[in-house]
């Protein structure tokens, strides 16, 4: 598939998606939406992939969907999926790790995507917000409900009925992010960070990732046996016992991703 709106890249085992309107500060529109979909998706059915970043430019991850394109939609336009919310779900299908390198602006449904990747790396110019409020509409994309999740209620609140924007101290502060780096160090953090975990037993990486985001959709003692089983799982691979044998023989192991 050939892409106008973003850029993709291989480095070794590390996907690399750039979103690429930097004229419009990467807006999302539906065609860009769907090469992100596409680009993803080959991505995750590559074994040859271990992780993905997702990345913008240094002034935007992205400033939101794109005002003018959905300006006129009718509430059936929206309403039956045909635009906007039909492309907005890949992602969240995507099993391997995707982590988010966020410079400057990362406003509305760009926050809400960023949201949706496993962890932020944000640089030290990043500001996060979801000013929808500003444009007498409301996050769409999981906003008031990631957000929440993310950073507590309180602040939550805030930031969508207030529409203020958040700096990258702040917003590591309240646990959005992970790390904040200087944002010339942006994208060795999110590689090296990458590179780390793509060297990993890649199906032992996609059961971390399956039951951390487990703890968001069940009770404390039902993600608990989701784990154990889990765990119990890893006994299966012959990673597990690469791994521990690695251990043992005090040398780096050599994952096969079986
Ligand atoms: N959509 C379209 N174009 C945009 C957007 C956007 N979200 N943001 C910026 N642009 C364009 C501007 O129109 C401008 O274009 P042009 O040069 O042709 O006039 C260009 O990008 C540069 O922008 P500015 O001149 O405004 O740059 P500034 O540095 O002055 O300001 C800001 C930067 C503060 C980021 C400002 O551009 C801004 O406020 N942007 C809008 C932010 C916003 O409101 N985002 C939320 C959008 S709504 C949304 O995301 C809902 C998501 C729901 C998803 C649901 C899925 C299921």
């Amino acid at each position: 598939m050939q892409y106008e709106n973003i850029l993709v890249e291989t480095h070794g085992r590390v996907g690399l998606v750039r979103l690429n309107r930097p004229k419009a500060l990467n807006a999302l529109n539906d065609q860009l939406m769907d090469e992100l979909g596409a680009a993803l998706r080959l991505f995750d059915q590559d074994e040859a992939i271990g992780c993905i970043v997702l990345t913008g430019n240094e002034k935007a991850f992205a400033a939101g969907a794109d005002i003018g394109a959905m300006a006129n939609y009718s509430y059936m336009d929206v309403f039956k999926g045909e635009y906007i919310t039909r492309n907005w779900e890949h992602l969240r299908r995507v099993r391997k790790p995707v982590i988010a390198a966020v410079a400057g602006y990362a406003l509305g449904g760009g926050c809400e995507l960023a949201m949706m990747c496993d962890f932020i790396i944000a640089a030290d110019n990043a500001k996060f917000g979801q000013p929808e409020i500003k444009l007498g509409t409301m996050p769409g994309a999981g906003g008031t409900q990631r957000l929440p999740r993310a950073v507590s209620k309180a602040k939550a609140m805030d930031l969508c009925l207030t529409a203020r924007m958040m700096d990258a101290v702040e917003a590591e502060r309240s646990g959005l992010v992970s790390r904040v780096v200087p944002a010339e160090k942006l994208m060795d953090e999110a590689m090296n960070a990458a590179n780390t975990i793509a060297s990993m037993s890649l199906p032992t990486v996609m059961m971390i990732k399956e039951s951390i985001n487990r703890a968001y959709e069940t009770t404390l003692s039902e993600g608990v046996q989701y784990e154990r089983r889990l765990f119990h799982g890893t006994f299966a691979t012959e990673d597990q016992k690469e791994g521990m044998k690695a251990f043992l023989e005090k040398r780096l192991p050599s994952f096969r991703n079986l």
